[in-house]
């Protein structure tokens, strides 16, 4: 247990209000995680993988009524309304909090109630943090022990005072003595994801999927963490971190901000096309970025473990994805083979016969997808072929590229370099991207996604606009990381994608590397910066000359056509939107309309 006062006064009233049968707290070990494995198996939860072909691993079908984020019952619990902004739900806090307190009252009847210690960063890490959450979900327990550093070196940090972000989660399914469990235990009607930011908590309810239930991840890495990043001077972002080497030896590392299912962890573990490259993983979600005593800004991967989407990738797609989930890991709505392995959408060619996520039997003229397209993988990220060396280093690793991308067919070009640190900001402020699997609702709508933080950022857009300048305008403007724009997803007009992706974005980051050590030419535009012509290394790629054109062309009508649309998106933050924004936004106007009277229109 713990000497930690609060710690234990919290889990006693938690256990008073939600009146679980058992309380364990989680030690972290190996022989834990096993235990929870063996019981997600024996009550029907999960079932093991052939371990011949998946060693330790097991499969588990969620609800189909529990598969993804829930944006809609997410919610920023701030005293004041407005700090909240217009792109997140809130409500008021001591409202909410009595609204849940009736919903968490012995919600965890007939359940096992368990604390998990975790740290989010390599323990001791100046730049880590501890959280501890309460789940009844075993499910849940498993998966953090893959996602975060848990247990007793957590509680020996944290030691009898250190503070802590408190998460609580409920599947929301009291067990009446004798009743039958339900094998993925949730609330089909009642979800509530909530943060409050002023006291750093999280209460999770009725949910037990991903996001809305490992609480290390989005609600205390991203929205909890960017509201203390915002009262601390630090960044904690939705982003990637790789490091990328030159044949002669040099290394950069860079951070990239996608949207969720937008090929974030291909890219983090991408092997590069280009002979005598290298690239190295430290992270495929999130970073938490801190400035050094060198001036520079230094970024540490906070989780431990990947969550990513499984359809998609394959030995073509994400060789080194494959190898890191070849053993040790929970696969969740995957399909599943008369083999006892997992398949998934584009794996490999379709097995003649599979049994699908929700159970049916299924083969390649069956008409519908085996996997769910939200589909996951958890998987240890030290198993990952190509995880960087510096990975946990506590210092975290430096800088100097910081890219943002979305699901763009039209209008954005493959790469564009900001022009400023407040250039890129507002770059990072206009990104837009089409919505994808990974939160419930349509899929393939346009929507404005600044920094990929809409679903993640706890507190007023407009004032994270804010921070990021302020960050900008502290730091000594040359040891700041570029920015850069990119979009691996413009199509031509056959509908197809222009840039064949994956290995080939090395060429990408290849002129990156060059723009940030001095040298890859550029040429200016009204957008920002793009390749001049011949400095993307195109060599051995088979693309045509008009695709290359198309993918660097500065659409200038088509930015001018999206201008009214930018300004309401700005018009949302109202007097909270920094003037540095509209000015960028005025300025590139401006730039784009001489560039439309000088190209004749
Ligand atoms: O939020 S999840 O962890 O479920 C996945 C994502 O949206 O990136
Ligand atoms: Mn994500």
């Amino acid at each position: 247990m713990t000497t930690h006062k609060a710690l234990k006064q919290w889990v006693d009233e938690t256990v008073a209000l939600c009146q679980p049968d058992r309380v364990v707290w989680c030690d972290g070990s190996e022989q834990e995680y096993q235990t929870m494995l063996r019981q997600l198996v024996q009550s029907g939860t999960a079932q093991w993988l052939d371990q011949a072909m998946r060693p330790n691993s097991i499969f588990v079908r969620s609800d189909p009524a529990d598969v993804a984020r829930v944006e809609e019952f997410t919610f920023i619990c701030s005293k004041d309304k407005e700090d909240a902004g217009p792109t997140n739900n809130w409500r008021d806090p001591d409202e909410m909090k009595g609204k849940l307190r009736k919903l968490f009252a012995g919600s965890m009847k007939g359940r096992t109630l368990y604390v998990i210690p975790y740290s989010m960063g390599p323990i001791g890490s100046p730049i880590a943090r501890i959280g501890v959450e309460i789940t009844d979900s075993p499910y849940v327990v498993a998966n953090m022990h893959i996602m975060a550093r848990v247990g007793r070196p957590v509680l020996d940090a944290l030691g009898a005072d250190g503070g802590f972000v408190r998460g609580l989660h409920s599947v929301g399914a009291p067990l009446e003595a004798n009743a039958a469990d339900s094998p993925w235990p949730c609330n089909a009607s009642t979800k509530y994801i909530t943060h409050f930011p002023e006291t750093r908590e999280v209460w999770s309810y009725g949910s037990g999927y991903g996001g809305n239930a490992l609480l290390g991840k989005k609600c205390h890495a991203l929205r909890i963490a960017s509201v203390e990043a915002r009262d601390e001077g630090w960044l904690a972002e939705h982003m990637l971190i790789l490091g990328i080497t030159d044949p002669s030896g040099r290394t950069i590392y860079v951070a990239a901000a996608f949207p969720s299912a937008c090929g974030k962890t291909n890219l983090a573990m991408l092997t590069p096309t280009l002979p005598g490259w290298t690239i190295e993983t430290v992270g495929d979600d999130i970073a938490w970025m801190k400035f050094g005593a060198d001036g520079r800004l230094y970024a540490i991967n906070p989780e431990a473990g990947f969550f990513g989407v499984a359809p998609g990738t394959s030995t073509q797609t994400n060789p080194n994805a494959m190898r890191t989930v070849a053993s040790n890991s929970i696969f969740t709505n995957c399909a599943i083979t008369p083999g006892s392995d997992v398949w998934w959408e584009e794996m490999s060619q379709p097995p003649a016969e599979l049994t699908d996520w929700l159970r049916r039997p299924w083969t390649p003229t069956s008409g519908r997808k085996a996997a769910h397209p939200n589909a996951r993988f958890t998987a240890p990220a030290r198993q990952c072929p190509v995880i960087s060396r510096e990975w946990e280093n506590p210092k975290g690793v430096p800088i100097s590229a910081i890219l943002f991308g979305g699901r763009r067919a039209s209008v954005v070009p493959l790469v564009n370099e900001a022009l400023s640190w407040r250039h890129g900001t507002f770059l990072g402020s206009i990104m837009s991207s089409e919505t994808t699997a990974a939160a419930a609702g349509a899929v393939g709508t346009l929507r404005y996604d600044p920094f990929a933080m809409l679903p993640f950022c706890g507190y007023h857009m407009g004032d994270y606009f804010g921070h990021w300048l302020a960050m900008g305008a502290k730091a000594d403007a040359a040891k700041l990381p570029r920015i850069f724009y990119v979009n691996w997803f413009r199509k031509g007009a056959d509908g197809k994608f222009l840039w064949p992706g994956y290995g080939e974005n090395s060429r990408v980051l290849k002129w990156v590397f060059e723009r940030v050590s001095g040298g890859g030419a550029a040429v200016e535009t009204p957008i920002g910066r793009l390749p001049a012509p011949g400095a993307l290394d195109l060599a051995g790629l088979k693309i045509g000359e008009p695709q290359m054109a198309e993918l660097l062309r500065v659409d200038t009508e088509g930015w001018l056509a999206e201008m009214p649309g930018m300004r309401k998106h700005f018009d949302r933050f109202g007097a909270r939107l920094p003037q540095g924004l509209r000015d960028e936004l005025a300025a590139l106007e401006k730039r784009l309309q001489g560039a439309g009277v000088a190209a004749g229109r």
